[in-house]
């Protein structure tokens, strides 16, 4: 039990908030309003995208209401942040599941606890790292983009962060679209790009070539949302190697332009981690990069992907 003198404390920064106009109150969901369930408290972590949202705890089973207004704050705000959690491994694909079903993952860096559950970390153990994606800074992305069916969303909940760095970008990929010159807009409209990832070779920056037998998959530079039926820009700097059907310097200078555009700060939010903290973002509309940390900090995170989610 907090101490009242917290409490009232935390009310009172609430209460600013909600005078600056910066805390809403999801007042309906897909039921409609349900007098029993207090409204859902969320607050923007930018202008760019990102909801946190306040006073849930994921520790708990959550009634169906509740779930209904988190997927709703989730495609409103693209990526939804909830701190100070203290989670196991079931509670965190509890949660996963609200959203969709977790995918297993087939993968030395799992946690042996849980099939879905997969570790991001540079702690080493007999000098080979625990977690996928050990070191240092990482280009903007989106998740399995060079598979036919890459995961709806993915979630990181962070136990481990370094003192500075580390950060996560994400950036929207809805403006990114949305902002682009009517005549890129019709340059890129109908086009596939190929999407490849060589995860030995190059897998936090671009490589310089397509190796044989790396992943790959060609889709749409443009993807509508299935929920929101919104448009966006679905290429990116380290997995995007070419637009298909147009000659290489072509393809190359309108990518480059492409991830100039879609990495502005504008369209980015830098999430610091603290331990605790839980994001869910949505792959089909948002792309996340990693800045750099030392290599004398600790960083853990544990990773569930999405496989899809119930509107697609
Ligand atoms: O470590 C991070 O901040 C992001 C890693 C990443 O790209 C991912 O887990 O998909
Ligand atoms: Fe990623």
């Amino acid at each position: 039990m907090a101490p009242s003198g917290w409490r009232m404390r935390r009310r009172t920064h609430l209460g600013t908030l909600m005078k600056q106009g910066a805390v809403h109150e999801a007042m309906s969901n897909a039921r409609g309003p349900d007098p029993a369930l207090p409204a859902l408290k969320t607050r923007p972590l930018s202008t760019a995208l990102g909801l946190e949202i306040l006073d849930v705890d994921l520790h708990e089973k959550l009634p169906d209401t509740r779930v209904a207004q988190l997927r709703e704050a989730w495609h409103q705000g693209l990526i939804v942040l909830l701190r100070d959690q203290t989670l196991t491994e079931q509670d965190q694909v509890r949660f996963a599941e609200y959203f969709g079903p977790p995918a297993k993952t087939i993968n030395v860096h799992n946690t042996g606890r849980h099939p879905a559950v997969m570790l991001i970390s540079n702690i080493r153990k007999d000098g080979k790292p625990i977690g996928a994606l050990p070191d240092g800074e990482m280009q903007f992305h989106t998740d399995q983009c060079y598979i036919e069916r890459p995961a709806a969303a993915s979630m990181l909940y962070a136990i481990e962060v370094p003192r500075a760095g580390g950060n996560t970008l994400f950036a929207n990929a809805y403006l990114a679209y949305e902002t682009l010159p009517a005549d890129i807009k019709s340059r890129i409209d109908g086009r596939k790009a190929i999407n490849a990832y060589d995860y030995d070779n190059a897998s936090t920056f671009r490589g310089t070539r397509l190796r044989e037998g790396v992943p790959h998959y060609a889709h749409p530079v443009v993807r509508t949302h299935p929920a929101t039926g919104r448009k966006a820009l679905y290429v990116n700097r380290l997995m995007t190697l070419a637009i298909a059907g147009l000659p290489d310097d072509e393809s190359d200078a309108l990518l480059n332009l492409l991830f100039d555009h879609q990495e502005q700060r504008r369209f980015v939010y830098e999430h610091i981690w603290r331990p605790g903290d839980v994001i869910l973002w949505d792959n089909r509309c948002t792309l996340h990069a990693r800045t750099d940390f030392s290599p004398r900090e600790r960083r853990l995170l544990k990773r569930i992907t999405i496989a899809k989610d119930f509107e697609s």
